[in-house]
């Protein structure tokens, strides 16, 4: 009989250093739970791969326990990257910059998927997300811009919304998705800066 591979087991935080990739080969990460997180709501777990400025992480499926999931310190890209089972959250923008999600998909998320705790842009593109609270949150009662795109996504059973801020200069695009199940597209948001088609 066959069985699936064993998932790799990271127990030190993998470091994509800046402008490198990181190809996953469609292999399985996760946590060790000891280390890094447990992949509970518990805040200051750490993340299983820290993406520094301009690097690529793609073809990765995040397993469970998933931990603080990615971290990215300024632009990213992140191609076909799957979160079987989001942990705290799934991926956070920890400095100013643009990441790119094409790809991919992420499910069970108690909270959130996607954190924006610094400016920036982060478009998601090609993505499936199930059984989440939010796909995308400003840090709560911060103030600085932040831009979410998502296009030609398909997104179901969510608790709270789509997209998340607090922040009066932050705007939200969402084109050509697909929903199920999703009780609001945009929270918090200033008047005109939501678009919807
Ligand atoms: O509003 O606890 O941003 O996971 C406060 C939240 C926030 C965390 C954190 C994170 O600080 O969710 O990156
Ligand atoms: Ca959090
Ligand atoms: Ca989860
Ligand atoms: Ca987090």
């Amino acid at each position: 009989s066959v069985s699936a591979a064993s998932p790799i087991v990271v127990n030190t935080t993998i470091i994509v250093p800046e402008g490198q990739t990181f190809d996953g080969s469609d292999k399985t990460y996760v946590a060790n739970p000891s280390t890094l997180g447990d992949g509970g709501q518990g805040e200051n777990q750490k993340p299983i791969f820290r993406l520094e400025k301009n690097a690529t992480l793609k073809n990765v499926i995040i397993g469970a326990p998933g931990a603080d999931g990615v971290h990215c310190y300024g632009n990213a890209t992140i191609s076909n990257v799957t979160w079987l089972d989001v942990g705290e959250d799934a991926l956070t923008l920890k400095a100013s910059g643009t990441v790119n999600i094409t790809g991919g998909g992420a499910y069970k998320a108690y909270d959130k998927v996607f954190q924006a705790n610094a400016s920036g842009t982060i478009n998601i593109k090609n993505f499936r997300a199930d059984d989440i609270g939010k796909l995308a949150r400003q840090n709560g009662g911060t103030t600085y811009a932040v831009n979410f795109t998502l296009d030609s996504s398909n997104i179901s059973n969510v608790k709270d919304s789509i997209f998340r801020t607090d922040s009066s200069s932050s705007a939200a695009k969402i084109t050509n998705t697909r929903y199920h199940n999703v009780p609001t597209l945009f929270k918090g948001y200033a008047a005109g800066k939501t678009t919807q088609s």
